[in-house]
């Protein structure tokens, strides 16, 4: 049976509800996905996404600082009185280790948190598309790719990396039901397939990362299928 294949451009483009009980997929390589699935990587129990800092209240109040850790940024920045920012590069295997992150980000956490009525929910940047990719071939069922982007726009680098997970999965031909932002997602990246770093590079928020002095971060996040993870929201939290 032939599903339905679609993408929204940012973290607020969709409505919640019509999300309920679906498989989607959120990307934001530049860089609450990386971050996350760097912290994962590292050995952090678990991801705790938030929305926004009234959420953080309580953890910053109540929650044992040896079993958590706090981060996040604003317009990249990081928040005052966290532990760290959004940056994957900025932490140790240490600091993360058998700790609950929690994660607060201007787009990124907005996105999964407004998805999070999904059935499946998963996480995915360029460090581990191909990994999303394989699990995604196990479903057969509506997939949704939500697209970070910056404050109501889109973000080139998403759309990129959407682009690569439906090449994989779909081997070039997509379903007929593919919906257009899911076919513009997969027609950028073919016509860039060979040049993803330099499209990255180039892109407004690498532009926006780099006057703060986060260059080398774009240079990570752009490493493909560093990872064979594929973190999954369930019960709020990112494992
Ligand atoms: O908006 C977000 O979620 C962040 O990933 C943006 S930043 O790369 O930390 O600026």
């Amino acid at each position: 049976m032939e599903y339905t294949v679609d993408l929204f451009f940012n973290s607020r483009a969709f409505v919640e509800e019509e999300l309920r009980g679906k498989t989607v997929v959120v990307i934001d390589v530049l860089r609450a996905s990386s971050t996350i699935l760097t912290a994962l990587s590292y050995g952090a129990k678990g991801v705790v996404p938030i929305r926004d800092l009234s959420e953080a209240g309580p953890f910053t109040r109540n929650l044992d600082p040896t079993r958590f850790v706090m981060c996040g940024e604003r317009d990249g920045v990081k928040i005052d009185g966290f532990h760290f920012g959004n940056s994957p590069l900025e932490f140790q295997p240490a600091d993360m280790e058998n700790k609950t992150v929690v994660l607060s980000t201007t787009n990124g956490t907005m996105a999964i948190t407004r998805a999070s009525l999904a059935k499946n929910l998963y996480i995915a940047s360029l460090l581990n598309a191909g990994a999303v990719a394989e699990h995604l071939k196990t479903l057969d069922q509506d997939l949704f790719f939500i697209c970070a982007g910056w404050k109501n726009r889109l973000s080139i680098e998403d759309i990129l990396c959407a682009g690569y997970i439906l090449n994989e999965l779909f081997g070039g031909n997509l379903p007929e039901s593919t919906r257009d932002g899911a076919r513009v997602a997969h027609g950028l990246y073919v016509s860039c397939k060979d040049r993803i770093t330099e499209v990255v590079q180039a892109s407004n928020h690498a532009s926006r990362l780099r006057d703060l002095n986060y260059s080398a971060d774009i240079e990570y996040c752009c490493e493909l299928n560093k990872f064979n993870l594929v973190p999954a929201l369930r019960e709020g939290i990112i494992k």
